[in-house]
């Protein structure tokens, strides 16, 4: 199957079918996997009591999420810990100033991406997306990379720094061989949400297979004391066509909407956004029943705008902040509703 028909009847039958379940034959003919295929038939059929296509093409096949769990012992990462889990590294001092040390090693590692799908990711520290980096705004920043992969790759970085450590290939040490290793070295600048990701050739085979995380820089005098989430925007060609048959926050499909993202009502909640999707050319961020401020690239102290839905470019990211008021259950998905069929969909669940 050519890579341009095939995205394009995956398009059509998505987009002419008129739920989910009319599209299941013609979905499992284009995702070898059967996993997804009963993922999605169980939930467009128990949805409304096994109703039967007629029903659930009425009525809309209904968010039900996966039926199984991926076990992150298996996977050795968890989306519920990827959340709030942040890699200050290791402070230095050398002459008079605080240098951060990282450590990230590539390697190459089968994940599961939703129950029963599998995919072999190319990853940093194990785990996709990579550890969250946190650094502060003044300081010097020092990366270890290790290349435990069997590809040559990089770690290219978002920030502003001398070509030389700009991880891309050909400048500087370029790409570094399997078995290689450097130390990427800049100054923590400007204060931020930023990502990195591999930039060697091509770059969305490298990028699409896993190798990218969320940078952090906190401005020096900090930001308010928050609930802090790292929510990085993601999906998985599992077929190799090009284009992505699972859609996630975090990299598993539903993570959220099985097991919803734990909050407290009245506390501010301050999620950095990260959109690495590879092969879309949008990925949106939507929240129900609530609104937040949003902080493009979280390089400015106000935000720019109060609103329930972001829409992002590949690199783009933002802080958004917001309280939930109310007890309860809250979805938040992507607002491209194709997505969110496919993975991109969870709950936030506000307790007092
Ligand atoms: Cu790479």
């Amino acid at each position: 199957m050519k890579f341009g028909e095939d995205k394009i009847s995956r398009r059509k039958l998505l987009g002419t079918a008129a739920g989910a379940t009319a599209a299941l034959p013609l979905l499992h003919e284009s995702l070898p996997h059967q996993g997804v295929h009963d993922q999605f038939a169980r939930a467009a059929g128990e949805e409304h009591g096994g109703g039967g296509a007629a029903s659930a093409a009425h009525k809309g096949a209904g968010h039900r999420g996966t039926v199984g769990r991926v076990d992150p012992r298996v996977n050795g990462f968890d989306p519920q810990e990827i959340l709030r889990d942040y890699d200050r590294g290791k402070v230095v001092r050398e002459g008079g100033r605080a240098v951060r040390e990282f450590e990230l090693v590539a390697e190459d590692r089968e994940i599961e991406v939703a129950p029963g799908v599998k995919f072999a990711a190319w990853t940093y520290n194990g785990r996709v997306p990579g550890p969250t980096l946190r650094a502060t705004e003044g300081e010097r920043v020092r990366i270890k990379f290790v290349n435990g992969s069997k590809h040559p790759h990089t770690i290219h970085f978002h920030g502003i720094h001398r070509d030389l450590s700009d991880g891309i290939p050909g400048v500087g040490v370029g790409n570094i061989e399997p078995g290689g290793s450097t130390v990427y070295e800049f100054e923590a600048f400007p204060f931020g949400l930023h990502l990195y990701h591999c930039h060697s050739t091509p770059l969305a085979e490298h990028i699409a297979k896993g190798l990218y995380g969320a940078f952090i820089i906190d401005p020096k005098k900090g930001r308010p004391q928050a609930d802090e989430l790292v929510m990085v925007m993601n999906g998985f060609d599992t077929n190799f066509d090009l284009s992505n048959e699972i859609y996630a926050v975090n990299t598993v499909a539903f993570a959220y909407h099985d097991q919803p993202v734990q909050v407290k009502r009245g506390q501010l909640v301050r999620i950095y956004l990260v959109n690495i999707l590879e092969f879309d050319l949008v990925n949106s961020f939507h929240t129900h029943a609530n609104f937040f401020d949003f902080y493009p690239t979280g390089t400015r102290l106000e935000p720019r705008d109060f609103t329930d839905t972001v829409v992002m470019g590949q690199g783009e990211r933002g802080i958004l902040e917001l309280r939930f008021p109310f007890t309860g259950k809250y979805m938040f998905h992507a607002h491209v509703s194709e997505f969110a069929d496919l993975g991109w969909m969870g709950f936030f669940e506000v307790t007092d």
